[in-house]
């Protein structure tokens, strides 16, 4: 009997590992300062914490892609020279598989994310050594970092960081937002610019790929969305 129990304690602890195993966006480094999402002032956007990804590529259209469950505008956006970095620091419990992508779209405090029209402004994909970024920044606990292209012009932005997690069937997508003030910067991102919900469709080479196919950059050099404007 204390077998049995022992063993259903065992397998609940792990069934409870497995649904632990994802992640949100916690905090965000801006100009400097570090923000938490649970700070009155953060710049990171509220969403419903669901234990699961913000989409799945069989749920492509989930307006929920955007910035996760639920998500509610930041109040707070924080300034940030172009040409500067951001970083992502993302929960422990993200899927090993996959890369980091960063959107950014002219979006007003209380915009909608669903119709903001979202520049790419980077891709980190697997490294040379075969290491993909989770394990290489989040498991180390370090943020994900973007630096924001100096071309962009001033305003307030959301800034939208994306991790896919190609392990899973159907493949998974995290998601999270932040809203930033730049300053300085030029006449403008140049590139196509994307809808969340609209700019996948789920069947992209890079949605679909199969992790245990990828040992390097060279066979996974199709990552889904635009090209990353300059
Ligand atoms: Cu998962």
């Amino acid at each position: 009997m204390i077998g049995k129990l022992t063993t259903v304690s065992a397998i609940l602890a792990a069934a409870a590992t497995t649904v632990n195993a994802h992640a949100f966006l916690e905090t965000v480094t801006v100009g400097g300062s570090s923000f938490s999402k649970t700070d009155d002032n953060t710049p990171i956007w509220a969403w419903s914490p669901n234990n699961g990804p913000a989409a799945t590529v069989e749920d492509i259209d989930n307006p929920n892609i955007a910035c996760h469950a639920n998500a509610v505008p930041a109040t707070n956006a924080p300034s940030v020279n172009a040409g500067g970095s951001v970083g992502f620091g993302w929960g422990q419990g993200l899927h090993k598989w996959g890369p980091f992508l960063t959107y950014a779209a002219k979006c007003d405090l209380g915009c909608d994310p669903n119709s903001a029209e979202f520049y790419k402004i980077g891709e980190i994909n697997i490294d040379e050594s075969g290491t993909w970024p989770v394990p290489k920044y989040v498991d180390a606990g370090q943020d994900v970092p973007v630096t924001l292209p100096s071309s962009m012009e001033p305003g307030t932005y959301l800034l939208r960081t994306e991790n896919i997690n190609l392990g899973a069937i159907p493949a998974e997508i995290y998601a999270g937002c932040v809203s930033v003030t730049v300053t300085g910067g030029g006449s403008g991102l140049q590139g196509e610019t994307v809808t969340f919900p609209g700019a996948y469709t789920g069947e992209e080479p890079g949605l679909t790929k199969q992790p245990y196919d990828v040992k390097g950059p060279s066979d996974y050099n199709d990552l889904p969305g635009p090209a990353v404007a300059q």
